[in-house]
């Protein structure tokens, strides 16, 4: 894969253009790159300029709008290809994800949900600015082995606590292991809340969700997907 398709890639998110972002998405397919790679090198590394500039007050809510629709575009486009191994695989654990409270970014954890699934988990995703008690609820709803809480602001990363609460509280918090990631939390913050593992992007999520697994002494269910 040449530098300049990444470098296009990373151009269609930074000038919020989806025709463009789905349209490479479409040509690294067929010119067998591993979509992940796209992602990573391509559409991420835009993202992290977007937020760059932003911060810097260069660019806009409304650009990195765009920009989210941009990524959004391609993603649709990788995400099958990235899913479809999953499909053949035996489940390796159920997990529940969701954006905290007060919080509506969703690519990241959307990213952390298509990875799992390709891995073999179950993944049941509530979406965004999701209330504490709802993580809890359809924890037991769905037997679940892991709740990845994810949280992009500093405001709102705190709300990943008080998920952990309303699991301690709901009784469930012995059978759940608990993963949180999201661009401003790091391990640090992740012991001091209590959670059992933090991952920094989707591969780390999928190899923590593993590690998990592991730690709950829990056997797979080797039930086909
Ligand atoms: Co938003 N935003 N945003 N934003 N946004 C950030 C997050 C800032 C850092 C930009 C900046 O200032 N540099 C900033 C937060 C600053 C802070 O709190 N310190 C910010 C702000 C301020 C805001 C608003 C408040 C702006 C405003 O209204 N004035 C507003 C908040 C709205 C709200 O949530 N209540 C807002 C809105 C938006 C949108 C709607 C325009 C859009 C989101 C669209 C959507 O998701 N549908 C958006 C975007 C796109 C961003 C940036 C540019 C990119 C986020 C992203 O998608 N990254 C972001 C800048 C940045 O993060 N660099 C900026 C790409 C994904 C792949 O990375 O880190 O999300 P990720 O996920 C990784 C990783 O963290 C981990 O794996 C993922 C995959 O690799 N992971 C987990 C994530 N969750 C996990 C859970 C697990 O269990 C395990 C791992």
């Amino acid at each position: 894969m040449s530098c300049e398709t990444f470098a296009a890639m990373q151009q269609s998110i930074i000038e919020g253009a989806p025709d463009i972002a789905a349209e490479l998405a479409r040509h690294a397919l067929s010119s067998g790159i591993a979509p992940l790679d796209a992602i990573n090198n391509g559409y991420v590394a835009g993202m992290q300029n977007v937020g760059e500039q932003f911060a810097r007050h260069q660019m806009f809510l409304p650009d990195m709008m765009a920009s989210a629709e941009a990524m959004r575009a391609a993603m649709a486009v990788l995400e099958p290809e990235l899913t479809r191994s999953g499909a053949q695989r035996t489940m390796a654990g159920v997990v529940i994800l969701g954006t905290t409270n007060g919080d509506i970014h969703e690519i990241g954890k959307i990213l952390v949900g298509t990875m799992l699934t390709a891995n073999g988990f179950r993944v049941h995703d509530l979406g965004v600015d999701v209330p504490a008690e709802l993580f809890a609820t359809k924890a037991r709803e769905f037997a679940a082995d892991i709740v990845g809480i994810s949280a992009l602001l500093t405001t709102t990363m705190r709300n990943q606590k008080t998920v952990i609460e309303a699991i301690e509280k709901s009784g469930l918090r012995r059978s759940v292991k608990i993963m949180v990631g999201g661009a401003p939390v790091t391990r640090a913050w992740a012991e001091q809340i209590g959670a059992d593992g933090y991952a920094k992007d989707a591969m780390s999520a999928v190899a923590m969700a593993r590690e998990l697994m592991r730690a709950r002494q829990h056997v797979p269910l080797a039930v086909p997907v």
